[in-house]
């Protein structure tokens, strides 16, 4: 198995702990957003999309975290990343999407240029936006997380796909310096997650290409 994957990038943090989580070694190939690599023709030919993860295995190619790892669980459903139950998988989906489809793109590396480069906002507008969307975004998750069947992890007492899009959108809120107190469950989520050895070997200072 071979992974494309960059320090910073969340969507390729999502899928390192579901690998972590299941015990599956790859091999990363490390892709360097800040110089643009995965805009490159040699990155385009592997993933056209230009964008990071891409999951390879024996000829088979894989782009969007969330397909890669409804893929493993599909090809190594021990220790499963999704419940048991078919309520339980859509309200995991829910929330991993939540992170994935409404949190993350707005704060996503080319949408910040774009905010800069074309549409002239200094550092102050930018962060700002980003700050907007982490609080608007989170507020949801706050929302999902408080009701349900939210136990130590963001569904039942063991880490889900939700959780591992869960972490990653928290490092990079904290990056950002976004203020976490207005969300104390998911926080007491993030905080249970990363005792877990599957978490912390996958975050951003751990990986190999870590600047
Ligand atoms: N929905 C995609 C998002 C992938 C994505 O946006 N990756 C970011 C890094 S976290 C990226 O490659 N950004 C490059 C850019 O925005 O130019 C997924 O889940 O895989």
């Amino acid at each position: 198995m071979k992974l494309y994957t960059a320090f910073r990038s969340s969507a390729a943090f999502r899928v390192r702990i579901a690998l972590n989580l299941k015990g599956l070694a790859y091999e990363p190939a490390f892709v360097h957003l800040g110089r643009g690599e995965h805009r490159k023709p040699e990155y385009a030919a592997i993933n056209p999309q230009a964008l990071v993860p891409t999951f390879e295995e024996e000829g088979l190619r894989l782009v969007q975290s969330i397909a890669i790892i409804e893929y493993l669980e599909e090809m190594h459903p021990s220790t499963p990343l999704l419940p048991g139950d078919a309520p339980g998988r859509a309200r995991v989906r829910s929330i991993s999407l939540l992170v994935a489809c409404e949190i993350h793109p707005l704060n996503n590396l080319r949408v910040l240029q774009h905010l800069k480069r074309a549409l002239g906002q200094n550092d102050d507008q930018v962060n700002g936006w980003y700050r907007h969307w982490i609080a608007d975004g989170f507020q949801k998750v706050e929302a999902e997380l408080a009701r349900g069947a939210t136990g130590r992890f963001c569904h039942g007492d063991a880490p889900t796909m939700a959780d591992c899009c869960l972490v990653p959108q928290v490092f990079n809120a904290q990056r950002y310096r976004c203020d976490m107190s207005p969300y104390p469950t998911a926080m007491r989520v993030f905080a249970e997650c990363m005792k877990l050895d599957a978490f912390d070997r996958a975050q951003p200072s751990r990986q190999p290409d870590a600047e």
